[in-house]
């Protein structure tokens, strides 16, 4: 049997998302948007990707607008899980039957045509995602990537990038040279044992502060924290960008939360974190409701 050919079984040590969320206590403002989450299949429907790195369980879209009603969001923001490779077929489903309450971040080749780069915008599509994680994706050289952005560029579309913190100073070259905006994922994934004041925390703040096309999500405390529930020692790095870049700054819950290893995180207890780190009515408006809606739904 090829690669290509394995059976879509869910890997031997995957963990399901939780199957029953508390109700958080935390009551998000009207509109609110959960900015990063994902759907998986279902593969009966939707196989994962010959070249993925990981199979996982199911999750489905009605699944996720189920999480969202019972969280109290209102929207989504679905990003292409790498799972799907380059076939959007998943998310742009699940985008299409929320009926204008989400859109999508898709992953695409530089082979893209501009026809087919229309019907993904016009089915909601407002973004592509580079993922730099080679546990999750192989690599793709920067020239292809740029050209990918070069594509997308005339549609308004950003770049969602997924990097870990060593590798910001190597692709920082990369990321200014796209020209559109910039979305980076779970904070760049900073190594919170080294503490608020080390170079490698302070090197991604000041590359905000540099450049104002860079945004962040503020997401994952789950994937980041030693500390495990409810991720204190990831409040003061969220609470840090929530304060400083108050208009550039997304959340997301990264529900079904892929390879998460330990525990299963309850996205109740996500919801919960929020007025932890954004500490005023104004920062939870912004990062929950204006920020999203300028980016995801300025049409
Ligand atoms: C996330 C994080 C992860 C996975 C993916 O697309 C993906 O497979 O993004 C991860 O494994 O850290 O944002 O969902």
């Amino acid at each position: 049997m090829s690669v290509a050919d394995r059976p879509q079984v869910m890997d031997p040590d995957w963990l399901v998302w939780h199957q029953s969320p508390k109700t958080p206590a935390y009551v998000p403002p009207p509109g609110a948007v959960d900015a990063h989450c994902h759907v998986f299949g279902p593969a009966a429907e939707f196989p994962f990707a010959p070249e993925r790195k990981y199979t996982p369980c199911d999750a489905s879209k009605a699944q996720l607008f189920a999480l969202r009603d019972h969280l109290g969001f209102s929207r989504n923001v679905i990003v292409q899980a790498t799972c799907h490779g380059k076939d959007n077929r998943a998310t742009v489903d699940a985008v299409k039957a929320a009926n204008g309450l989400a859109r999508g971040v898709a992953t695409v080749g530089e082979e893209i045509t501009e026809a087919e780069l229309a019907e993904l915008h016009e089915a909601g599509i407002r973004g592509v995602r580079f993922n730099f994680l080679r546990r999750l994706a192989d690599f793709t050289p920067h020239e292809v990537l740029r050209r990918i952005a070069d594509k997308v560029a005339p549609f308004d579309w950003h770049v969602v990038v997924y990097f870990e913190a060593p590798d910001l100073a190597e692709l920082k070259p990369l990321f200014s040279s796209l020209p559109t905006k910039v979305v980076v994922d779970h904070m760049g994934r900073p190594d919170v044992r080294l503490g608020t004041d080390h170079p490698q925390w302070r090197a991604f703040v000041d590359w905000m502060t540099e450049d104002e096309d860079v945004w962040s999500k503020v997401s994952c405390p789950e994937r980041l924290s030693l500390a495990g529930p409810p991720y204190g020692d990831v409040v003061p790095f969220q609470r840090e960008i929530v304060e400083t870049f108050p208009d550039r700054v997304l959340w997301g819950t990264d529900w079904p939360h892929p390879n998460l290893k330990g525990h299963m995180v309850d996205d109740g207890v996500l919801v919960d974190q929020i007025p932890r780190f954004a500490l005023t009515e104004e920062l939870r408006r912004k990062l929950l409701v204006d920020n999203p809606m300028r980016l995801y739904w300025a049409d």
